[in-house]
């Protein structure tokens, strides 16, 4: 679905778990660009849809890149069991992680790219002394734990702060939003700089529609968004 390096990635906590092998395949058929994965532990937040044994069998089954969000505390142990799975992309919260630095650090060890998560109340700053660490950076656009939010209200501005940030320091990296990616939201968003869309309820998962046609509305969302953020290109 990549259009201007704009990348789709459906949250698989939101996908139909008892036939999700057949619903990944209908995610691979509309071209997704990453299985995007909620790995959560009851206590860095209080859900816990899906475990590592699931990513585990999946993964024989499907090409698919595997985006993995961790939102738990002890991130060093799901870090060495992501890399015998075989995963993508691993982001780690700055909230959760004690050494936080070292855990970047461990992640591309295992050749893998690293994304550093920031809750909503997390000031952009948060990412200055690792920006050397770092391959992509998770702005949560709803707090973490659950599908179905509204976004909250700070979202938009914080997305375009964090392009602002880094295009001040002259570095490029993907920002992933990740929280009510909605129709309606993904214009706003990629107008204000996400590169990397976290497909949920609100868009691929929509009950009304099938996963093409919800797919068809996200590349036209996807289309104004662009337009927003390059009016002439
Ligand atoms: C929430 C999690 C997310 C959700 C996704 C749901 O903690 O990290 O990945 O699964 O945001 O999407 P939606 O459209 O229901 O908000
Ligand atoms: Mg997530």
């Amino acid at each position: 679905m990549a259009q201007n390096g704009v990348l789709v990635a459906p949250s698989i906590m939101c996908a139909d778990l008892c036939n999700l092998e057949s619903d990944i395949k209908v995610l691979e058929s509309v071209g997704v660009d990453f299985l995007h994965f909620d790995l959560m532990d009851a206590h860095f937040v209080p859900n816990m849809p899906i475990g590592l044994e699931l990513l585990s069998q999946l993964r024989p089954k499907t090409d698919c890149p595997y985006d993995v969000h961790l939102m738990v505390e002890d991130n060093d142990f799901f870090v060495s069991k992501l890399s015998e799975i075989g995963v993508q992309q691993i982001a780690v919260h700055a909230e959760s992680a004690l050494h936080l630095d070292r855990t970047l650090s461990l992640i591309r060890d295992y050749g893998i790219k690293a994304g550093l998560a920031l809750n909503p109340a997390t000031p952009i700053t948060a990412i200055n002394y690792v920006l050397d660490r770092i391959d992509y950076i998770l702005i949560m656009t709803v707090n973490p734990g659950f599908s179905g939010q509204s976004m909250v209200p700070s979202a938009l501005q914080k997305i375009a702060d964090c392009q602002a940030f880094l295009q001040q320091r002259d570095v490029y990296l993907p920002i992933e939003v990740d929280g009510n990616v909605s129709f309606e939201n993904i214009p706003k968003m990629v107008g204000a700089g996400a590169n990397i869309l976290v497909a949920g309820s609100s868009s691929i998962f929509n009950q009304h529609g099938s996963r093409p046609e919800n797919a068809e509305r996200v590349r036209e969302a996807i289309s104004q968004g662009l337009q927003i953020r390059n009016p002439h290109g």
